[in-house]
């Protein structure tokens, strides 16, 4: 069975960024509501049960085809607010290290910025935009890319290192249609350890 994680701070851990009611709902009714319908979609398969959801995403074809919908939509949402939660963080300094990383990367911390921003904020519908890491691809392993639904990179063999959600369910109390400034004001809090502890990760295996 899969569960709901701890949040790991407080609701309110994020105002003004992020307000609190927004977090309460969308971790303890959407997140939820993810768990409920991955774990409901996988009540025939006991087998698939011992999976973890990033097993289970990583290569849909293997799922059987009556369930791979509900475990593209549910499974991807579960593992996509698993990873969101904790990437957020106030006041938390990106490191020189992997500042230098970014800049080599994208020619400077502030043209990341434009470009992450440029392509959160040019998504049509519901989605995520993330910053991936593809190892397959050695002249450009870092990528923004955006993707649809609940869909993770994990499936396209890629390591998501940032992630923001761009779902209107994300951001709509506060910032109602003003999703560029919702994506501005993400940066306030980024858990940049988080996003480095992900490139560790990502480059070892
Ligand atoms: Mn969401």
């Amino acid at each position: 069975m899969h569960t709901l994680p701890n949040l790991g701070y407080e609701y309110n851990a994020l105002e003004p960024y992020i307000d609190e009611q927004t977090m309460r709902i969308h971790h303890t009714k959407h997140h939820q509501t993810y768990v409920d319908k991955l774990n409901a979609a996988l009540e025939k398969y006991p087998e698939l049960q011992k999976k973890s959801a990033e097993e289970l995403i990583k290569d849909l074809s293997k799922i059987p085809e009556d369930i791979q919908t509900a475990v593209r939509n549910h499974g991807g949402g579960h593992v996509n607010h698993s990873m969101f939660w904790k990437l957020l963080k106030k006041d938390v300094k990106i490191s020189d290290e992997f500042l230098k990383i970014i800049e080599d990367n994208f020619g400077g911390f502030d043209k990341f910025k434009e470009m992450f921003s440029k392509s959160a904020n040019s998504l049509f519908g519901s989605g995520w935009c993330w910053l991936v890491f593809d190892k397959e691809d050695k002249d450009e392993s870092f990528k923004i890319m955006n993707a649809q639904n609940q869909d993770n990179p994990i499936t396209q063999g890629m390591v998501p290192l940032l992630g923001i959600d761009l779902w209107e369910h994300a951001y709509y109390l506060k910032y109602q249609n003003r999703r560029a400034e919702y994506v501005t004001n993400f940066f306030n809090v980024i858990n940049w350890q988080q996003v480095e502890e992900n490139y560790r990760e990502a480059i070892k295996t």
